[in-house]
C-alpha cells in the first residue's frame, strides 16, 4: 500500500484483532472472500435505482450481482423479497417507517434500557420527533419474560401502525405468536429487528419470526450473519410492502446503493446457506450458555437469568463492585473486548452504566467450543475481581494471548 500512515492503523487493527478477543456481541470477523468483494471495483459503480431499472449505464454485473444477493436472503430467510441496499441498520429502520406511516403516526417498540434499540424511538433520535414512540418492556427482569398483557392493552388503547420486536441488549427468545396476536387485534405491521439474532435465524438455531406471521424482518449483515456491513429489509410475501419498502429505501432515504457491499453480502449469504453455518449457529449459542454458566456459579446477577441466544448480560456493580466502565477498561487491559451496557432500570448513567454486555459470534467463528468459552468467562471473572492487580492483570492477559494464538482468525469457513 502506498499511504504508509494508513496502512500502519491497518496493521495495528489486524494485530488488534488477531491478538486479542472479540466478545462485543455485535462483531464478528467476515471470510476473505467478503473482504475481497467489498474491497472490488464493485466500489466504482453508480446504480441507482434497482436491477434492471437502474438510472446509469453499465450495469451488466451490478444488476447480476444484486439479484444474486436478493435471491440468496429469500432463500436464507424463506421470503419473497428482499431489498439489499440499506447502508446500515437504522437507515433500513428508519427507510421500513417511512415505508409503512405517515409522520404523526405511532409505533410500538421496547424500552433502549429494557434491551431494545436507539432506531425504536429513543428520544434522542430524530425519527422520534417525527413518528410517535410507545414502548413496552420486560414484566421480569430476572427472567425475561415481557408483558404481554400490558403490550395488548396499550396497543389497544394507543392503535400503534407498526408494532416492532427485536433488541440489541436482550437474551432470551421472543414469543413471536404473542407479538403477531396483538398486532392482528389492532391491526398492526409487526416487525422483528433481527440484527442481533439474524445469524441464528438464517442458521435455524433460532425461531423464524416469519414461520409466526411476521410482514417484515429487518437486520443488519455484520452481526451472527457475519457478511459486511450494511442492511436488510425483508417482507415475507406481501407484494404491496415490499414495494413500498423499495420506494422508501430509493429514492426516498438513500441515492447511490453500495454495490460492493451488496456484492459481499451476496457471498456472505452464500456462506450462510451452507451446512456449516447451522453448526456455527448452534455453537454460538451453546458458548454464550456456557459463559453464562460460570457467571452463575460465580453468583455474578445475569439479566433475564441466562441466555437463549448469543448475548449474554451482566449486572457486575451489584455483583462486584466493578461499574461497567470500570469493567470495560480493565478486560480491555488484558485484552478482551467488550461494551459498558446499561441494565434494566439501571440507577445509573449509560456512560458508566452497572452492566456490561459481551458475546459469543466472533469466538465461535474462531472455533471457540465450551471448553473454551467458559475458561475466559473465569479469566474475565478473575481479572474483575482483582482490577487493581498488576501481576494477576499481566498473566490474564498472557493466557488471552496464547488462547488467540491457538484459535486464529479463520480466512475461510466452508
Ligand atoms: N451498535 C449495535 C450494537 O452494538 O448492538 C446496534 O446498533
Amino acid at each position: 500500500m502506498r499511504d504508509k500512515l494508513v496502512e500502519k492503523f491497518i496493521k495495528g487493527e489486524e494485530k488488534r484483532q488477531a491478538e486479542g478477543l472479540e466478545l462485543i456481541p455485535s462483531e464478528n470477523y467476515v471470510s476473505q472472500d467478503v473482504l475481497t468483494a467489498n474491497g472490488s471495483v464493485f466500489t466504482n459503480k453508480y446504480s441507482e435505482g434497482y436491477p434492471g431499472r437502474r438510472y446509469y449505464g453499465g450495469q451488466d454485473f451490478t444488476d447480476q450481482v444484486e439479484r444474486l444477493a436478493i435471491e440468496r436472503a429469500c432463500k436464507l430467510f424463506n421470503c419473497k423479497f428482499a431489498n439489499v441496499q440499506p447502508h446500515a441498520g437504522a437507515p433500513a429502520n428508519i427507510a421500513t417507517y417511512f415505508a409503512l406511516m405517515e409522520p404523526g403516526d405511532t409505533i410500538m417498540g421496547m424500552d433502549l434500557s429494557h434491551g431494545g434499540h436507539l432506531t425504536h424511538g429513543h428520544p434522542v433520535t430524530y425519527i422520534s420527533k417525527i413518528f410517535r414512540f410507545i414502548r413496552y418492556k420486560m414484566k421480569n427482569v430476572d427472567t425475561g419474560e415481557i408483558d404481554y398483557d400490558e403490550m395488548l392493552e396499550v396497543a389497544k388503547r394507543e392503535k400503534p401502525k407498526v408494532i416492532m420486536a427485536g433488541f440489541s441488549a436482550y437474551t432470551r427468545e421472543l414469543d413471536y405468536a404473542k407479538f403477531s396476536a396483538i398486532a392482528k387485534e389492532v391491526g398492526a405491521i409487526v416487525i422483528m429487528d433481527a440484527a442481533h439474532i439474524a445469524g441464528l435465524i438464517a442458521g435455524k438455531a433460532a425461531k423464524n419470526p416469519f414461520d409466526y406471521g411476521f410482514d417484515i424482518i429487518l437486520t443488519t449483515t455484520h452481526k451472527t450473519l457475519r457478511g459486511p456491513r450494511g442492511g436488510l429489509i425483508l417482507t415475507r410475501d406481501n407484494e404491496e410492502i415490499a414495494k413500498k419498502i423499495d420506494k422508501a429505501v430509493f429514492p426516498g432515504f438513500q441515492g447511490g446503493p453500495l454495490m460492493n457491499t451488496i456484492a459481499a453480502k451476496a457471498v456472505a449469504f452464500g456462506e450462510a446457506l451452507t451446512p456449516a453455518f447451522k453448526i456455527y449457529a448452534a455453537q454460538i449459542i451453546k458458548n454464550a450458555r456456557a459463559m453464562a454458566e460460570v457467571f452463575k456459579r460465580n453468583e455474578i446477577r445475569l439479566l433475564c437469568g441466562g441466555t437463549d441466544n448469543h448475548c449474554v448480560l451482566a449486572d457486575v456493580y451489584s455483583s462486584l463492585g466493578v461499574t461497567g466502565k470500570e469493567a470495560q477498561t480493565v478486560l480491555d487491559e488484558v485484552g478482551i473486548t467488550l461494551n459498558m451496557n446499561m441494565i434494566a432500570d439501571d440507577p445509573r448513567k449509560p456512560m458508566d452504566p452497572s452492566g456490561i454486555r459481551f458475546g459469543t459470534p466472533a469466538i465461535t467463528t474462531r472455533g471457540f467450543k465450551e471448553k473454551e468459552c467458559a475458561r475466559v468467562a473465569e479469566l474475565m471473572i478473575l481479572t474483575l475481581k482483582n482490577k487493581d492487580n498488576k501481576k494477576i492483570k499481566e498473566a490474564v492477559h498472557k493466557k488471552i494471548k496464547q488462547l488467540a494464538k491457538k484459535f486464529p482468525i479463520p480466512k475461510s469457513f466452508v
